[in-house]
């Protein structure tokens, strides 16, 4: 897959394609990604890519034509590639646009900074406008960053095992089950003994409880829109009628007694 950014700050990404499993998708050419300084398309000699708004106001917009001249430059060498605006007015991301996305050949990631970017631009030249967030960054760098990065782990083999981002959290709109590692025992907290059965039936059964557990806890909004399997509602009604017997037990005054 193809990733080419657009920003007057493509220094920023050195050391992003130089760590972890971004250095190692690309050294395994699962991705192949660059970063283009967009002054390189201002035709002035001193290569101003942003100017005073019109209508007045503060800060300064990025101009079209040096854009333009970048995105269209871009496209001619990454035929088939999507161009995306990381702006605070797009569609925000999440696991399912990530998936998405790595499915397409390429991304041409387009990174505003000052108050954005000049709006002639999003007519015909965006694909898609991305927000990572409801938050204002000082540029679209880290937002494209987080798409690269979100994206990458799903291309198969990007993440060593072919699967790996097959457990994702989210990946079935649940949180991600515990998880533990060694020792055995951390000031004198016990790694939960199914864990060390070997009996991977029963493992699976206790990290699906603790997936919908931990979603039904701190993410209850991801079950309302899950179709959940007829195990995650075994679950469910399990603990409920845990809680309804609990209840019970305080209704009848049987608490503590
Ligand atoms: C942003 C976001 C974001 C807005 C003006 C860059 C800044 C400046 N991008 N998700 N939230 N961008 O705040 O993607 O140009």
């Amino acid at each position: 897959m193809f990733f080419t950014v657009l920003t007057i700050f493509p220094e920023m990404f050195d050391s992003f394609w130089n760590h972890g499993i971004i250095r190692r998708a690309i050294e395994h050419n699962k991705i192949v990604a660059s970063a283009v300084n967009i002054r390189n398309y201002a035709k002035d000699r001193h290569q101003v890519t942003d100017d005073r708004p019109y209508g007045g106001g503060s800060g300064m917009v990025m101009k079209p034509e040096p854009l333009a001249a970048a995105i269209r430059d871009t496209a001619k060498t990454l035929n088939g590639a999507k161009t995306v605006l990381l702006t605070p007015q797009g569609r925000v991301f999440d696991q399912k646009m990530a998936r998405e996305l790595a499915s397409s050949d390429g991304l041409i990631l387009v990174c505003g900074r000052y108050e954005g970017v000049d709006e002639r631009i999003c007519h015909d030249l965006i694909d898609y406008e991305i927000s990572i967030g409801d938050y204002v960054l000082t540029g679209g760098e880290l937002a494209g960053m987080i798409i690269i990065d979100a994206v990458t782990r799903l291309i198969p083999g990007a993440l060593g095992g072919e699967d790996a981002a097959a457990k994702d959290s989210f990946s079935d709109d649940l949180l991600e089950h515990a998880h533990y590692t060694r020792p055995s025992n951390f000031e004198d907290q016990e790694v939960p003994e199914v864990l060390l059965s070997g009996h991977h039936q029963e493992i699976e059964n206790w990290r699906l409880e603790s997936s919908v557990m931990r979603t039904l806890l701190k993410r209850p909004d991801l079950l309302h829109k899950k179709n959940l399997s007829r195990q995650e509602r075994e679950i469910l009604g399990k603990w409920g009628r845990e809680i309804e017997r609990i209840l019970d037990l305080y209704q009848n005054g049987k608490k503590g007694t």
